[in-house]
Order: C-alpha cells, then sequence, then structure tokens
C-alpha cells in the first residue's frame, strides 16, 4: 500500500492511499456494506456514486454467512460482490460485541454465538487473519478487545493490555504468512483502544504505532460518550500516531463529526448513519436534515436538495420519494441512499478541495453557517 501525504491545512491533511484495486483520495468516507452490498444498492449503482473508491464489509458476518472459504470460492469479495475497488473489512470484534446475545472477550480471544442461529464460534487474533485473507480485503483489521463507555480503569486496562498483545501476535502471523506469499497484496491495520483516559490512549497509541502496521485506526469511540470527549480523546491521541500512515477514526459519525475528525488529523472513516438513517426517512442536506415523513412535503417539486448533483435529486421531486417512503416502497431504499452516500461523499470531496487550497477553517466556517 502506497500513502501520499499532499497537503495539510493546520492539522487536516489530504492524502492518496494505493491499494492493490484502487486509489483512495482523503479524507475518505467508506460506504458500509456489511455483507458485501450496501444496502439496497448494487456494486454499479455504488461504482456510480462519486468517489467510491473503497467500501466496509464485515469478518463477522461474512464468515457466519456465506463462509469465508465460500467467498474465496467465488474469487473473493470482489469477484463475488463485483465491486472491483477497495474493501476495508472490520475483524470482528465489535460486531461480537454488538450483536451477539453473548460475547466474551478472554484472554486468547472472544467466544460469542451467532446472531442467525445461536451457534457457538471463537475468533482468536490469528483466525480473523485467515479468514479475511480468504475474504481478500485490501485493508483487514486485526482482533481488538473494545469495552462500551463508561466502563471502570480496570476493564479498560485489560483491553488496552489484551490488545496490544493480540495486536503483537497479529503483525508477527501477517508479517510471516506473506513471507510464504499468502496475502501479499493485503494491509493491516491495528486499532488503538483506552476509552477516554488520557493515558490509556496514550500507552495503546505508542505501544501500536510501534508495529509494523499499514495503518492505524482509533477504536472504542462513538459508545457512548459526549462528542466533546471524542473529539477531544482523537485530538490527544492523533500526537502519537505517525504522520506517514493513514489514520481511520472507527464507526464515526455525523456530518459535523467527520469535520470537527478531519479538523484533528484523521484520515478514514466509516459508519452506517447515511445508509441507515436514508431508510429510516433522515436525508442530509446541505442545510441540515429533513425528514422525509413530513406532510410538508407532500406536494413539493423541489429536488431534496437544490445543491445536490446525485441521480435522485437530479430527477426526483420530494413529493415522489416522500410518497415512495410512506408507501414503504423498495424503490425508496435504492434513491434515499443514493442521495445520503453522495452527500457524504461529496462534502469529502469538498473538504479535500478546502485542504489543498490550505481553506480548512474558511470551509468549516461556511459548513456551519449554511446549517445555523
Ligand atoms: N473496533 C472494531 N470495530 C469498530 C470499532 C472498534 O473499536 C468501532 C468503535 N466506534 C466501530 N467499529 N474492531
Ligand atoms: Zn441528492
Amino acid at each position: 500500500m502506497q500513502f501520499t501525504l499532499e497537503a495539510r491545512s493546520k492539522n487536516a491533511r489530504a492524502a492518496t492511499i494505493k491499494t492493490a484495486h484502487s486509489t483512495i483520495k482523503t479524507p475518505v468516507f467508506m460506504p458500509v456494506g456489511t455483507i458485501g452490498s450496501v444496502k439496497s444498492l448494487d456494486a454499479e449503482d455504488v461504482l456510480n456514486l462519486l468517489g467510491a473508491e473503497i467500501i466496509l464489509a464485515n469478518t463477522y458476518h461474512m464468515y457466519l454467512r456465506p463462509g469465508d472459504k465460500v467467498v474465496a470460492k467465488m474469487g473473493k469479495l470482489h469477484n463475488f460482490t463485483k465491486y472491483p475497488k477497495s474493501f476495508l473489512t472490520d475483524s470482528g470484534g465489535f460486531q461480537a460485541f454488538s450483536l451477539s446475545d453473548i460475547s466474551k472477550p478472554m484472554e486468547n480471544g472472544i467466544e460469542f454465538r451467532s446472531h442467525i442461529d445461536g451457534s457457538k464460534h471463537f475468533f482468536t487474533p490469528k483466525k480473523v487473519i485467515d479468514i479475511q485473507t480468504n475474504l481478500g480485503s485490501d485493508i483487514m483489521m486485526i482482533l481488538d478487545d473494545l469495552v462500551a463507555l463508561p466502563a471502570t480503569q480496570e476493564r479498560i486496562k485489560v483491553s488496552i493490555e489484551r490488545t496490544t498483545a493480540w495486536a503483537q501476535e497479529s503483525i508477527d502471523y501477517f508479517r510471516s504468512q506473506q513471507a510464504k506469499g499468502i496475502c501479499v497484496d493485503q494491509n493491516i491495520f491495528a486499532i488503538i483502544q483506552g476509552g477516554t483516559d488520557k493515558a490509556f490512549r496514550k500507552k495503546s497509541a505508542t505501544e501500536l504505532c510501534a508495529m509494523d502496521y499499514d495503518g492505524f485506526a482509533i477504536g472504542g469511540l462513538s459508545v457512548g460518550e459526549l462528542n466533546k470527549e471524542m473529539y477531544d480523546t482523537v485530538e490527544h491521541t492523533v500526537q502519537y500516531m505517525p504522520e506517514d500512515k493513514p489514520r481511520y477514526l472507527m464507526g464515526v459519525g455525523t456530518p459535523e463529526d467527520l469535520i470537527e475528525n478531519i479538523e484533528r488529523g484523521v484520515d478514514m472513516f466509516d459508519c452506517v448513519m447515511p445508509t441507515r438513517n436514508a431508510r429510516n426517512g433522515t436525508l442530509f442536506t446541505s442545510f441540515g436534515r429533513i425528514n422525509i415523513k413530513g406532510a410538508k412535503f407532500k406536494e413539493d417539486t423541489s429536488p431534496i436538495d437544490e445543491e445536490c448533483q446525485c441521480l435522485t435529486c437530479k430527477t426526483y421531486s420530494r413529493a415522489y420519494i416522500s410518497h415512495l417512503f410512506r408507501s414503504k416502497e423498495l424503490t425508496y431504499f435504492r434513491l434515499a441512499t443514493i442521495h445520503n452516500l453522495h452527500y457524504y461523499l461529496n462534502l469529502m470531496r469538498e473538504v479535500r478541495a478546502a485542504i489543498l487550497e490550505d481553506k480548512f477553517a474558511e470551509f468549516k466556517e461556511e459548513f456551519y453557517r449554511k446549517r445555523s
């Protein structure tokens, strides 16, 4: 993987990441395609979304169904899904923690029960690398031990110690597999934990960033803490992360969260927010959010957002989209998802242009002015 830092505007960065399957311009928002599809869209729809060079899929889901061995036989994620650009796969630790009825983090891995059929499984650092090797993702994530906040100091301490031990085991195994000619086109990121505690974050970041990873993620945020605590933790953590590798904030967030964390030096994001919100009627616009359910849209001939250039806004009225939503028509989900993802991807494109001109501060001011 090639990482080229192109510009900075204060702490905000614009860079290019080259994987075996695409060239990703940062800051980047990665649409979530948990089971190998961005919900309601097909690969062609995603390719037609401006600048969608990478999507995120989940190890946990693909392992349980259809099974990583099936995906490998079908030509890995790229050929199975027909999305030819980059995939990042999350390791499964987070999904085992959030979806499973029972998830037990232990010294050597995480035991969990399938949310599909209740069957028992055990993820270890090596096992999730083997699964992600079968999936063929361009960027794989290590198994980490994350905790819901608020948590006790003792639990956070266990989490960062375990995550560091697993990270060492993961990188040794991954590089030794590569030395055997396995997963040579793939990359691996470590995940910093530590809750909102400054000393724990410093320790976790320092230990992980000393290892030979291709990039680093900040995990364990957006799990119940205040926005300000998230921003402060990111600002604090970033100073212990290398300049010459990508920085990825996992599972974040709102458009405002993206702007705030780009300002603090984050390059990559993923979140279900644009896709999930689309499905429940919340649409993002340049002047803030709207709920398309509103009676006031019933005879509204204008597009969702006058400034938006997406397929949905170029073609359809709010009245029609609102009617489809009320009727729970399947077409609604596709059109709304296209719009919300376009909004997120376009926001990243505009932020990047501003950083390249060293005008991030001006951009941020205008962004907030329009929504007030
Ligand atoms: N770890 C992993 N995946 C994640 C997170 C994490 O901490 C988060 C936290 N917001 C989202 N997804 N492995
Ligand atoms: Zn639109």
